[in-house]
């Protein structure tokens, strides 16, 4: 009976990986260590979140505690998690995080292979009203020789070997893709694991929901208002699509890979760029979407093409179901 062998034979996150590298009989278990050390992070991030709506009530995060010491914000307080995490996994070489403008050189006794940018709190201005947030982490390989620089980092995000996302909703959900297709693990927090609950992540090829901040109209170019003006309007005859709008990237991009459709951060007047950045929300969404199935676009190519050229840049991006993105590419191919 296979709804007994699932409830007796877990598949943890940590099987599914060793199982994964199995397959590759040059990999070692170096991923799969430095997997653990980000999942940790993971958790605890997950567990503070929990308690961030009792924080004022116990003094945790923002406030000043019984002694007297002010207490460090949530997302502060998780890039030190991370960073720790990371650090001490003993796999990585240089780390990039949205709450650092420098990029970290792990010491080299504690220096290994692996290269990760990550957001360790995504989606701030939702955490005091208790809305869903995340952790969103990408993972490139450093070049053999030599000392690790910046110059390993700038590489365009089809170099990723890896790339997942942690979304604190209504249950803690981990995704991941090593490069072979997207799985979807939640953590039974009775046993404090990720188990596989979402295996083969594919995005619908065409979807019923659009997701963006509509707040910024006024400013959007000519290819992103006729878009969003089609997906309220059709000219087709086919009913108009639903809009969706959270403001935490993890879930808005969560709900697109469940349910299809598209999310755009698009370039506006005020912000030529858009509002996201290349390593860390653009790149890993991107390869998660197109290993889903989907497409990820940045209004002028393919936004695992992009070159960074500085660790914080940012790139417009519309992202999502096939179909949908190739309307958008179509209308600004047209406008060329
Ligand atoms: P943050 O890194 O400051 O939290 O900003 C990133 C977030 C994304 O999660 C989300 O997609 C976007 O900002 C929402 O921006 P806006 O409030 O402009 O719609
Ligand atoms: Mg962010």
């Amino acid at each position: 009976h296979s709804a007994d062998a699932q409830r007796t034979d877990l598949m943890t996150i940590t099987r599914f990986v060793l199982n994964e590298q199995s397959k590759q009989p040059e990999a070692r278990g170096d991923f799969s260590i430095l997997l653990s050390h980000i999942v940790l992070g993971c958790k605890f991030v997950c567990s503070a979140v929990n308690k961030a709506g009792l924080a004022k009530l116990i003094g945790l995060a923002g406030e000043t505690n019984v002694q007297g010491e002010e207490q460090k914000k949530l997302d502060v307080l998780s890039n030190d998690v991370f960073v720790k995490a990371l650090v001490s996994s003993g796999r990585t070489c240089i780390l990039v995080s949205e709450e650092d403008e420098e990029a970290t050189f792990v010491e080299p006794s504690k220096r290994g292979k692996y290269i990760v940018v990550f957001d360790p709190l995504d989606g701030s201005s939702n955490i005091d009203c208790g809305v869903s947030i995340g952790t969103i982490f990408g993972i490139y390989l450093v070049k053999e020789n030599g000392e690790p620089t910046i110059e390993d980092v700038l590489q365009p995000g089809k170099n990723m070997l890896a790339a997942g996302y942690c979304m604190y909703g209504s249950s803690c959900t981990f995704v991941l893709s090593t490069g072979t297709g997207v799985n979807g693990f939640t953590l039974d927090p009775s046993l404090g694991e990720f188990i596989l609950t979402h295996p083969d992540i594919k995005v619908p090829k065409k979807g019923k929901i659009y997701s963006v901040n509509e707040g910024n109209a006024k400013n959007w170019d000519g290819p992103t208002t006729k878009y969003v003006e089609n997906c309220k309007f059709p000219k087709d005859g086919s009913s108009p699509k639903s809009l969706r709008y959270v403001g935490s990237m993890v879930a808005d991009v969560h709900r697109t890979f469940l349910y299809g459709g598209i999310f755009l951060y698009p370039a506006d007047k005020k912000s030529p760029n858009g509002k996201l950045r290349v390593l860390y929300e653009v790149f890993p969404m991107s390869f998660l979407m197109e290993q889903a199935g989907g497409q990820a676009f940045t209004g002028k190519q393919r936004a695992l093409d992009l070159v960074p050229t500085k660790l914080h840049e940012r790139s417009p991006i519309f992202l999502g179901s096939y179909e949908d993105v190739e309307e958008i590419k179509a209308l600004y191919a047209a406008d060329q």
